[in-house]
């Protein structure tokens, strides 16, 4: 179906009503544009506000009465408000949008980072991620995280297993998830006894466990084989310069593997669906964080240019991709008709420098709007007490701050892949990662944002500083093997 772009101004309302489906939303769209037509007296700022909504009501509408469409509909009518207008009285910056609330974000991280109740037990094997989130989300801020530097080594050190990789906290089995948290979290804190706290040769010894003979990565040991075993496995591999052989140990070599590399981008490109989108494993559903995953773990496999061409269908996941944008609320939803969430600002968002970084596509080209997302962010997902969300009415929590950030800073620069960054490391063992950089900060008539609200630039693939990540591998690069 022909459907317009632009609003529903100027389009004959038969034809409204036809792509409508005849809905009330029809009447409700026309009311409030006649009342901004009527109101005559808005402010620059409002006039603006007012165009940027009318640009995005883009009136796509499934005929199908289902509970999905109630929710979606229900989800519009709680955001619109706060796109709106500013119903935390927020302070805006000079677009009229809620400028980044950094003493808010500030206070609620010191809290994220702090101790906790005896409530929070259940948490205890997610504590890894907890410090992740609220460490990532620190340095997006520009706040100093070195005084956490000994507290954070120290808290790793005991969920450290002997056997290799790190469980949520002492005792607790070694899982990937868990092991990547803690090397980005010690990366990022950094320094010679950080590093030398992780043992690699256990921890070589862990991966090899993991690495299953049809390629990919399971969680833990008898656990799921998953695409985000596959990102946390290579993450891991890389940042700490392992060898790249199979340990003798490793079941895989059981089945003729040799190296942590053996089959997995061709198990990545199985992850790729029908639609163009990427699942957890081969068959499922389609899935924004597990997108991010697969570029991640392909982005680390070799340059982006050789190894997203080679495993995957890029102009069909880059449609899958732009779909994924919601509208007229701006930001990401994770999946085929599901609800916009602030964490996909960074898994959908964070997509994007990875396929720019392999594809020629002109910079001129908008395959997704900048401009929207910062706005959902900023406007939507911004709470008072502190701290990101998923949307209005959630709470905030360090896993929303952490990725609503790194959405904003996906959406402020732009990164991009350079082989003449780093020409002293990364030339070997899954070395690529090593040569990104941010090429520049937006600007023109698409940014809304202050400079105040601007995020630090972030590494596109690790999600931690770039400092972090190229100190961490310079350091194990001066490693032989163990
Ligand atoms: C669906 O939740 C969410 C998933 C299926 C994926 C969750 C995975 C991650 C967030 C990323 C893991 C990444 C690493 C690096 C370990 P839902 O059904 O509640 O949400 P939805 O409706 O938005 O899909
Ligand atoms: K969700
Ligand atoms: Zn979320």
């Amino acid at each position: 179906m022909d459907v317009p772009l632009r609003s529903s101004a100027g389009v004959p309302s038969s034809r409204l009503e036809e792509i409508l489906d005849g809905s009330d939303r029809i009447e409700e769209l026309s009311d409030t544009d006649n009342e901004y037509e009527d109101m005559g007296t808005a402010t620059p700022e409002e006039q603006a506000n007012i165009e940027y909504l009318d640009s995005v009501r883009i009136p796509i509408r499934d005929s199908l009465k289902t509970e999905t469409l109630k929710v979606q509909d229900e989800t519009h009518e709680i955001i619109l408000p706060y796109l709106e207008g500013n119903p935390n009285d927020f302070t805006l910056n000079a677009y009229g949008i809620p400028k980044l609330q950094r003493e808010r974000h500030a206070h609620f991280l010191k809290k994220v980072i702090g101790d906790y109740p005896p409530q929070a037990a259940m948490m205890d094997a997610s504590r890894p991620w907890i410090v992740y989130w609220g460490l990532q989300s620190m340095t997006a801020l520009g706040i100093d995280i070195h005084p956490y530097q000994k507290l954070v080594a120290h808290t790793f050190s005991l969920a450290q297993h002997p056997t290799g990789g790190y469980g949520g906290g002492y005792g607790q089995l070694p899982h990937l998830a868990c092991t990547y948290a803690t090397i980005l979290s010690l990366a990022m804190v950094a320094g010679t006894a950080t590093y030398e706290s992780v043992d690699r040769k256990t921890m070589w010894h862990f991966l090899g466990r993991m690495k299953q003979a049809d390629g990919g990565f399971t969680m833990c040991e008898g656990g799921e084989e998953d695409i985000r075993g596959a990102f946390c496995a290579m993450v891991i591999v890389s940042l700490l310069n392992l060898p790249l052989d199979l340990s003798q140990d490793a079941p895989a070599r059981k089945a003729g593997l040799t190296t942590f590399t053996d089959g997995l981008g061709d198990w990545v490109s199985q992850c790729q669906s029908w639609d163009g989108g990427i699942s957890a494993a081969p068959g499922n559903e389609a899935h924004g964080a597990y997108a991010f995953c697969g570029l991640g773990c392909l982005s680390i496999l070799g340059p982006p240019k050789e190894t997203l061409p080679k495993y995957l269908n890029l102009p069909l996941l880059t449609h899958w991709l732009s779909s994924r944008q919601c509208s007229p609320e701006g930001g990401y939803n994770g999946r085929t008709n599901k609800l916009v969430d602030g964490c996909y600002s960074h898994w959908v968002g964070g997509c994007w420098s990875l396929v720019e970084a392999a594809t020629s596509i002109p910079p001129s080209t908008q395959l997704w709007n900048r401009t929207a997302l910062s706005r959902y962010i900023l406007a939507a997902c911004q709470e008072k007490k502190g701290g990101l969300k998923d949307k209005p009415g959630k709470h905030s929590d360090a896993y929303h701050t952490c990725y609503n950030l790194a959405g904003l800073s996906a959406a402020q620069y732009k990164y991009v892949y350079d082989e003449s960054v780093n020409k002293d490391i990364g030339s070997a063992n899954l070395g690529a990662p090593y040569h990104w950089k941010t090429a520049c900060g937006y600007e023109g008539e698409n940014v809304i944002w202050d400079s105040e609200d601007t995020v630090r630039g972030i590494h596109p693939v690790f999600i931690i500083p770039y400092r972090s990540v190229y100190e961490c591998r310079r350091y194990f690069e001066t490693k032989e093997d163990f």
